[in-house]
């Protein structure tokens, strides 16, 4: 029975990971931070053989412990101040986690294998917000770097000290470089989730309208049950190596907007939606697209879900949660 670590098994691709190592039989561990997590119970209701282990990533003794008790073939590392918008507002704390964390890990991984660092696999989870201020589109995994928030440049970090780890101590270390995935676990402060939590409240009477700030950002937008598929298939190869994973196709807010609306019999939705500077970024990044040939054509990894797929999956979740919850 083989034996993976998640950080971040709270958050959306630390659920669907679990679920997925589960199902193939793996003892899955779990690394969940503060003292009385209350996503800790969640997290042992949706998979229940999951194993809590403590630990957080900017503490590098923690980390330590928490392979000597998981002793993991596999170390998933998810966690991280994820939120884009929330990563000006606490830099510091974005950099210490998102970037310093990562570096943490890997010298756990280090320390805890007396130096043979490929005993133990470890993926990184890389964004396309790297690429920020496009040099190129669709963006590949040469396309050179340019992030535009304390979050992208935290996480260029995060992927040269993977890179770096490889090439000097030998350790199975991947990047996926992936782009935006969503889902109904997706949390509320991102937009598509934002959007169709208000679509489902409108629609029930709950609310009258969504405040968003800017509408013509374009995403490439997956399913995040897709991505993480993506991410065990990297760690299953011979060769570590680094892999974009993207749908390939952008939609703007206001696609997001046409799609969800629409689901619910709203076709014209400018009544519904205010725009407010509170959401709007100091530096935005205004196109990603991503090209995902390479972990195609090497992981024989696709999506499943379309663009209009995920939006109706999240729009009839959020009905359903909201009418329950009146
Ligand atoms: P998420 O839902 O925001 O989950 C973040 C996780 O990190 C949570 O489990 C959180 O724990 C944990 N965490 C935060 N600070 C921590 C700390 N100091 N020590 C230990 N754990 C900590 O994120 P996600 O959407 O699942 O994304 C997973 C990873 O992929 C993240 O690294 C994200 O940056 C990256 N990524 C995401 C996307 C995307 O579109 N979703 C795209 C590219 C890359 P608590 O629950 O305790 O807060
Ligand atoms: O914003 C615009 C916003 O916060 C998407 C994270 O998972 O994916 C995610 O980062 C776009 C931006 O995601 C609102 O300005 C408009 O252009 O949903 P988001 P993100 O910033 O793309 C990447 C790949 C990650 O790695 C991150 O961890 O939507 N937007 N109005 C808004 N965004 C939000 N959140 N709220 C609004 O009201």
């Amino acid at each position: 029975m083989k034996r993976a670590l998640i950080t971040g098994i709270t958050g959306q691709d630390g659920l669907y990971l679990a679920e997925l190592l589960s199902a193939k039989g793996y003892r899955v561990f779990g690394l969940i931070r503060g003292q009385s997590n209350p996503k800790a119970a969640v997290v042992e209701r949706l998979v229940p053989n999951v194993e809590i282990v403590g630990g957080d990533l900017t503490d590098l003794p923690s980390l330590i412990s928490a392979l000597e008790v998981a002793q993991p073939e596999e170390v998933y590392n998810l966690a991280a101040v994820s939120f884009v918008g929330l990563s000006w507002r606490q830099a510091e704390l974005t950099g210490d986690v998102t970037g310093l964390g990562v570096l943490r890990m890997l010298e756990a991984i280090r320390i805890y294998t007396g130096g043979d660092m490929s005993k133990v696999r470890f993926y990184q989870a890389s964004s396309s917000e790297m690429f920020g201020k496009v040099r190129e589109t669709p963006q590949v995994e040469t396309t050179p770097f340019y992030p535009r928030s304390p979050y992208g440049v935290a996480k260029v970090y995060g992927h040269y000290m993977t890179v770096n780890y490889r090439e000097s101590y030998g350790a199975y270390a991947c990047s996926g470089i992936l782009f935006n995935h969503e889902s109904p676990r997706r949390g509320y402060e991102f937009v598509t989730r934002k959007v169709t939590r208000g679509v489902a409240r409108i629609k029930l009477g709950l609310a009258d309208s969504i405040t968003l700030g800017n509408l013509e950002a374009k995403r490439d937008w997956g399913f995040a049950g897709d991505y993480v598929e993506a991410m065990w298939r990297m760690l299953q190869q011979d060769e570590p190596d680094d892999y974009v994973v993207a749908t390939g196709v952008a939609h703007s807010i206001r696609d997001l907007l046409d799609a969800a609306f629409g689901h619910v019999g709203i076709d014209d939705w400018s009544g519904y939606v205010k725009q407010d500077p509170r959401f709007m970024r100091p530096a935005e990044v205004d196109h990603l697209v991503g090209d995902a040939s390479k972990a195609t054509k090497q992981l024989g990894w696709t999506q499943t879900v379309d663009f209009s797929q995920l939006v109706t999956m999240m729009v009839d979740n959020d009905l359903e949660l909201e009418a329950r919850a009146g």
